[in-house]
């Protein structure tokens, strides 16, 4: 693990002595840059190298972000300042810029911006379309200098209306699903309007399609902003239903790269997506599911299969609709095909993504743990035995599946049984007959038989990272 960063420290005790000259920029230097921005910046590695004087294309959008992510001067180029950047020590989890800004950084000159609703959808009564649109613009305005009046009449920066097949854009809609609405990027006539799909059912609820939720995407794009590649981004391309409408940190730092940060002294900050390859992931709570492995964290789920290249990452509620976020301790129970998930002193249970009757249920008074016990940082049924361990701060109790049951003289010091354990777990789950507890960073691999343990890793080992 680190190779990079410390490939990168041995470059800078040079750099700073030799800073690289822009006429001159070296093919050692070029490759960097290529290999920094491909690292850090998402850039696609093509195997190509970067052509000199290039002042277009992927490359240069990426230096730019780079250069506008250190404050740097904004060129493009990889000039000496940039190039000292890059060969700077740093921290190999990526400058988490997912959002795009739409080809050409269209922005409004002007932050007070206008908007007028020209017309109303039947399907809801119109003081919800007025508020789901104002607490829409109220999203954006919390995080950026730009203000927005509604106007009753004439035009608008912002013209918002809801229209159905060909409206004379060029962009006909189609009907009900697919296109849901679209909006035109920032500049003057139809820039910044946003249309909505009149054959769509709008809704003010968890059902197809949240009008809130869609006109919170489409003014993004009224901004300026395109669509990320952040799965928890508003400005993602797929409408998800994911519980509160709320603007990531990706989408924060996406307003404010093309119009500056708030006025508000404190700076807004949003929900950041866990990134299943940085070296400081940690987790809430990690189960097995039918021969799977699944990783929680905040408002995702985490898995790495065979069949799939990539890590999925997705939100929990696209399969457990009912859980809430920040699970603490998830298990499973193998033989009965069930899932059981906990937070604070409920837990819900699961056969496969449906969840069984009477849920969610007291940890108290199912399992017979003590009512001083607020919460469960992590548990996992013992295949093999029936015995399913909780674990809490320095204390572990044992449950019997088959008896249904707390075992009598728990609880136990976990340093005392799991010796290496230390004093808090934050998850863990069990793979052919071993225990793999999660502290922080950290992973043990843990023989239940020998009390012992095998191995220990990166927490994020099981996903594929080119450095673990
Ligand atoms: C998806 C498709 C769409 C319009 C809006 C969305 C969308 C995506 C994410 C969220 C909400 C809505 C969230 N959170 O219509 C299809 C046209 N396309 C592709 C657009 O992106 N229009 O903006
Ligand atoms: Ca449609
Ligand atoms: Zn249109
Ligand atoms: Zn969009």
């Amino acid at each position: 693990m680190l190779s990079l960063p410390v490939l990168l420290l041995l470059w800078a005790v040079g750099s700073h002595s030799f800073p690289a000259a822009t006429s001159e920029i070296q093919e050692q230097d070029e490759e960097m840059v290529q290999k920094y921005l491909e690292n850090y910046y998402n850039l696609k590695s093509d195997g190509k190298q970067i052509e000199r004087r290039r002042n277009s294309g992927p490359v240069v959008e990426k230096l730019k972000q780079m250069q506008e992510f250190f404050g740097l001067e904004v060129t493009g180029k990889p000039d000496a300042e940039t190039l000292n950047k890059m060969k700077e020590p740093r921290c190999g989890v990526p400058d988490v810029a997912q959002f795009v800004l739409t080809p050409g950084n269209p922005q409004w000159k002007d932050t007070n911006l206008t908007y007028r609703i020209e017309n109303y959808t039947p399907d809801l009564p119109r003081a919800d379309v007025d508020h789901a649109i104002e607490n829409a613009f109220q999203l954006w305005s919390n995080v950026s200098p730009l203000t927005f009046t509604k106007v009753f009449e004439g035009q608008a920066d912002i013209m918002i209306s809801f229209v159905r097949g060909d409206h004379h854009d060029n962009s006909p809609f189609d009907g009900p699903g697919g296109n849901l609405a679209h909006a035109f990027q920032p500049g003057p006539g139809i820039g910044g309007d946003a249309h909505f799909d009149e054959d769509e059912r709008w809704t003010n609820n968890y059902l197809e399609y949240n009008l809130y939720r869609v006109a919170a995407h489409e003014l993004g794009h009224s901004l300026g902003l395109s669509h990320s590649t952040d799965i928890g981004a508003l400005m993602y391309p797929n409408y998800i239903f994911s519980g509160d409408v709320q603007l990531s940190q990706d989408d924060i730092s996406g307003i404010q790269a093309i119009y500056g940060p708030s006025p508000n002294p404190i700076q807004p900050t949003g929900p950041q997506t866990p990134q299943t390859c940085d070296n400081k992931l940690t987790f809430d709570a990690v189960t097995t599911i039918r021969g799977e492995v699944m990783f929680f964290k905040d408002r995702f789920y985490m898995r790495a299969n065979s069949f799939y290249p990539e890590v999925e990452l997705n939100f929990i509620s696209v399969f457990w609709p009912h859980l809430p976020n920040g699970l603490q301790a998830a298990y499973e129970v193998v033989d009965r095909d069930e899932i059981r998930f906990f937070k604070g002193n409920k837990y819900w249970a699961f056969q496969g993504m449906k969840m069984l009757h009477g849920y969610p249920k007291n940890i108290h008074r199912s399992f017979g743990i003590p009512t001083t016990v607020k919460n469960i940082d992590a548990a996992v049924s013992d295949e093999n035995t029936g015995k399913t361990y909780f674990f809490v701060a320095k204390k572990y109790w044992r449950y019997d599946e088959y008896k249904q049951s707390m075992d009598a003289g728990y609880p136990k010091m976990i340093a005392d049984d799991f010796p290496g354990i230390g004093n808090k777990v934050d998850a863990v789950f069990q793979k052919d007959g071993f225990f793999y507890f999660f502290l922080g960073t950290r992973q043990y691999k843990f023989d239940p038989k020998t009390k012992r343990i095998l191995s220990l890793q990166k927490a994020n080992s099981w996903f594929k990272c080119s450095k673990n």
